[in-house]
């Protein structure tokens, strides 16, 4: 029994759900997760984050260890390249996505949350939003110049790249634009060409309704003040998980 522990607007979650209905693993539950985790999810998983493949009481984490699981267990239909030259290909643009994108979008939103929630506003966070959205637009340069022309990250068909760079260019675009500062992807004529055509497909289109389901739901959590309590119940549970005797 798999069970994809996940939630609709986690880009890292989207990831891997794109990849389960690209290869149409049905079996597999994706279904959202409640967004309060409880200390027994933290201890049992000392990465504490979302998503976590369960598999039979074990679980894996981090979205791209779980991606490269899927095509080993479940290696048609492939979403790897048919040589290692074509996967360090697929596996270059997932890194961008990984790395120059989410790592430094997670990094920036933290900060500008801090930003919003404190008066008078912390020395140095503006300059640290400068720093981090200024790398965000030049990855996305880095991305325009690697990034397939005809509707696919790569390959002409749709691979593990697609999986990555799907929900974090959706999540770097809306986080910048929630935030007030400028949306770096217009600028950048292929990235914005990829992003319009693989919405087509059927996969991405699914992931990218979770997203706005996600927001939705978001939204309304935020003018509730349910979010910041959700937040707070998930750290008291960390921090409890955390302070556990190790077994
Ligand atoms: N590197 C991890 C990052 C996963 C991650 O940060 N997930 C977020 C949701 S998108 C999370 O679990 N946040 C909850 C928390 O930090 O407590 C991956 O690729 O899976």
């Amino acid at each position: 029994m798999m069970k994809l522990y996940s939630w609709d607007l986690s880009p890292y979650s989207a990831r891997v759900r794109m990849q389960i209905y690209a290869k149409g693993l049905t079996h597999i539950a994706t279904e959202q997760t409640p967004f309060i985790l409880t200390r027994k999810f933290y201890e049992d998983r000392p990465l504490s984050r979302i998503p976590s493949l369960e598999i039979d009481g074990d679980a894996i984490s981090e979205s791209a260890v779980i991606a490269e699981y899927l095509e080993e267990i479940y290696p048609e239909p492939s979403l790897l390249g048919s040589t290692p030259r074509e996967n360090a290909h697929i596996r270059t643009l997932a890194r961008i996505g990984d790395v120059y994108l989410m790592n430094t979008a997670f990094t920036l939103a933290s900060q500008t949350r801090t930003l919003a929630a404190q008066t008078p506003v912390p020395t140095g966070i503006e300059s640290i939003v400068a720093l981090l959205s200024g790398q965000l637009v030049s990855s996305i340069r880095t991305l325009d110049r690697m990034i397939g022309r005809d509707g696919f990250a790569c390959l002409g068909r749709l691979t593990l790249a697609d999986c990555a760079l799907v929900p974090a260019l959706s999540y770097v675009q809306h986080m910048l634009l929630n935030r007030g500062l400028a949306d770096p992807i217009g600028a950048s004529a292929n990235v914005a060409a990829y992003q319009a055509a693989i919405e087509g497909q059927e996969p991405a289109a699914r992931v990218l309704a979770e997203f706005h389901r996600g927001r939705e739901e978001r939204r309304e959590q935020i003018s509730t003040g349910e979010l910041e309590k959700m937040r707070a119940a998930n750290q008291a549970a960390r921090e409890a998980a955390e302070r556990a005797p190790s077994a």
